[in-house]
């Protein structure tokens, strides 16, 4: 197939209800939405960046002139036998994985079209069904919190991961476990502790966590493995892990026992399955991260998720916990079990809805090679 144009477009679209991590809340989404145009057939992806580089160093207007400057043109008018091949025409270009991934995932989506085949059948997936779980934001009250839990456990989510910064963890973690002693339950800190605090994540054991997540710096791999063996809770990388070399490095250190794969973090759909590789091969179970995307990151989320060692429920959970109205049509709904039903059409099985998408827009730009 050949990539003859890509559009790069900005939508706002606010959430149902804001969204706090240990950096920072968020109410407005400005998400960058990618699409190759190939052969007559459109490929869709959703660039994760956030609006500001507090996650991660890349946020979207930064990933916006990457693309245009340097990740579009060695890759337009190239024509591709798979969309895995685009990944060595952007290595040229250090980091902003988030901006490739967006790049190879379209091409992703384009081949699964054209091959007429659903693109988790493409990615070598073989779960018919995957587990759901929620992320739920810092609220403005212990109470509050709680209301959200019950309603997320009411709607059959397999798992609740709550965000925790000083002040707001063992206290919450606590009241949690008062309620609801048998739960799956764990808890996501963005960083937000140092090696002062081993001490005080050594208290987390009480409370029969999955795991602990990201606890210390966003770019640490020795110092979690010097935390792991203090702590019996299990920790999961999520920021730490960029590919599948650092996830070697984190598993053969004794760094965590989890990892949250991100296809956006590691650069797209190739390494992501390198990193589930590497952790399959150490025994180590993935589960999906999310990034508050819409629909149509959602649904290459939910593919990836099929692959067979994502084992615990992941953060993909449905459209209505984010969005009134999702630009996918049908939107990502969860079954009363906690579960998405994986779609069997061509592409995603989620149709873009383009009259929708252009209504949100606020910026557009085709590129084309000259
Ligand atoms: O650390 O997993 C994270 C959202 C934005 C940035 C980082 C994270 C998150 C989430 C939300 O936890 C997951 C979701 O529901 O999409
Ligand atoms: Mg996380």
């Amino acid at each position: 197939m050949k990539l003859e144009a890509i559009t790069l477009r900005e939508i706002r679209m606010p959430l149902v209800h804001f969204f706090e991590t240990s950096f920072g809340r968020t109410y407005d989404r400005r998400i960058l939405l990618l699409t190759a145009h190939c052969d007559g057939v459109d490929g869709w992806a959703e660039c994760v960046a956030g609006e500001d580089p507090y996650y991660s160093s890349e946020w979207i207007d930064a990933a916006w002139a990457t693309i245009r400057q340097f990740l579009a043109p060695p890759v337009l008018n190239h024509t591709f036998a798979a969309a895995s091949d685009c990944v060595p025409l952007m290595a040229r270009v250090r980091g902003h994985r988030m901006s490739k991934c967006a790049i190879e995932n379209a091409l992703w989506d384009a081949q699964a079209k054209q091959a007429n085949t659903p693109l988790w059948r493409l990615l070598g997936g073989t779960q018919r069904e995957i587990a759901c779980g929620v992320s739920i934001g810092i609220q403005d009250s212990i109470e509050l919190l709680l209301e959200k839990v019950e309603t997320e456990i009411a709607a059959g989510y397999r798992r609740i991961k709550v965000k925790v910064k000083p002040g707001w963890d063992l206290n919450v973690l606590k009241r949690i476990r008062q309620r609801w002693p048998e739960i799956l339950l764990s808890c996501d800190a963005n960083s937000a502790y140092t090696t002062e605090d081993f001490p005080h994540l050594r208290k987390f054991d009480e409370f029969k966590l999955l795991m602990i997540e990201q606890p210390l710096w966003n770019d640490d791999i020795h110092y979690h493995a010097r935390l792991q063996r203090e702590l019996k809770t299990s920790i999961c990388l999520d920021e730490s892990i960029r590919h599948a070399r650092d996830a070697e490095a984190a598993v053969s250190s004794g760094a965590c026992r989890i990892i949250n794969i991100k296809v956006g973090r590691v650069g797209g759909f190739s390494e992501a399955k390198r990193v589930h590789d590497v952790c399959h091969l150490n025994q180590i179970p993935v589960w999906c991260g999310g990034m508050l995307e819409s629909g149509i990151g959602r649904a290459h989320n939910i593919a990836l998720s099929t692959l067979q060692n994502f084992s615990l429920p992941g953060d993909v959970s449905a459209s209505k916990r984010y969005w009134k109205e999702d630009i996918i049509d049908p939107e990502v709904e969860v079954t009363s079990q906690g579960t998405i039903v994986v779609k069997d059409q061509p592409g995603t099985g989620y149709r873009v809805r383009e009259d929708l998408v252009e209504k949100l827009t606020v910026r557009k730009e085709t590129l084309r090679s000259d």
